[in-house]
């Protein structure tokens, strides 16, 4: 993976909840039909002009969101750009709507879902979770979503199923070429898969998920490294064997399977023990399992993580 300097953004930039649930309710009520216009046809028709009404979910963490201008101009989403500014600049190459994600593999009920489809799988809940990425920066970043196992279940996973795989949308035509092998596909085990805190993402900060962070909908995985949460998914599929993820493939010994959040599992050309929070300048520490280990650790237990990585 590529990796930069977090651009500096300063600690004012950091945006507390209460600031932008106001902020969101202000535009819900005066600019509903300019927003409309900027989001999914089938996401505004459900939810006229914002999400609605989002479930709080005792999941989320109590940490201050990052500010949202960092969340949604500084990503990695290399379809879009290899700069941490290109995702935003090129938002007219993906096209949100309509959109068609395909469930297939060992199922029961394999399935073609619309954006209404999933909406109305399970409530939209509201997510704050820690993010981080494996360069070494972190955001708490306010989702919208769902978990993904509302989804699997709708499906009927067969007892052969043991890995979930997901491949985001790539058009050669307009998007990146080179750098990875397109399209991008990562992969989790299917109890990783079925955990509560694995979340199916079509929001931040009470409105749709904006283009350059993975529209209209993306997986989030708190607990492991950023790379894992494919955005702009178009398929999911059932497998038996361990998928090979775009990242394996450009560089097995950088990138494993797992990708667990580990400050003491070294990347091979940096530290992975620090963080630095985008909006902050001293350097954190990076907890175990990005600080959800109370949730996760025991889907590992007996494994060597330093192999497993
Ligand atoms: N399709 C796709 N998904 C992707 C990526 C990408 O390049 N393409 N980058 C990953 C990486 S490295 C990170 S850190 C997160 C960034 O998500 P954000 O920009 O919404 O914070 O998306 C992940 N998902
Ligand atoms: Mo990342």
């Amino acid at each position: 993976m590529l990796i930069r300097r977090p651009a500096d953004i300063l600690p004012s930039e950091i945006t507390d909840p209460a600031h932008y649930r106001s902020r969101r309710q202000f535009m819900t009520q005066a600019s509903a039909l300019t927003l409309a216009a900027a989001l999914p046809a089938s996401v505004t028709h459900a939810a006229a002009g914002s999400l609605g009404p989002l479930a709080a979910s005792p999941l989320s963490t109590t940490e201050p969101p990052t500010s949202r201008r960092a969340v949604t101009s500084y990503n990695n989403f290399y379809e879009l750009g290899t700069d941490k500014a290109d995702p935003a600049e090129n938002t007219f190459r993906l096209k949100p709507a309509p959109w068609q994600l395909r469930v297939e593999g060992l199922v029961n009920k394999p399935r073609t879902f619309g954006i209404d489809d999933l909406l109305k799988l399970a409530p939209l809940e509201e997510r704050i979770y820690r993010m981080r990425c494996v360069e070494g920066w972190s955001m708490v970043i306010p989702w919208a979503g769902f978990p993904l196992a509302a989804l699997l279940r709708q499906v009927e996973p067969q007892g052969s199923a043991r890995y979930v795989e997901f491949v985001s949308h790539y058009d050669r035509a307009t998007m990146t070429r080179g750098v990875l092998d397109w399209p991008y596909v990562e992969g989790l085990r299917l109890d990783e898969a079925q955990h509560p805190l694995t979340l199916l993402a079509v929001g931040l900060f009470g409105e749709a998920l904006p283009v350059q962070n993975g529209a209209p909908i993306r997986l989030v995985v708190p607990w492991k490294y950023g790379f894992k949460g494919a955005k702009s998914i178009v398929a999911i599929r059932l497998v038996e064997k361990q998928p090979l993820t775009a990242w394996m493939k450009a560089g097995p010994s950088e990138y494993g399977f797992y990708a667990n959040v580990n400050p003491e599992v070294d990347h091979p050309r940096w530290s992975q023990a620090t963080e630095r929070r985008i909006g902050e300048f001293a350097k954190r520490k990076t907890l175990p399992f990005n600080g959800y280990a109370n949730q996760v650790a025991s889907l590992y237990g007996g494994m060597d993580l330093r192999r497993y990585f």
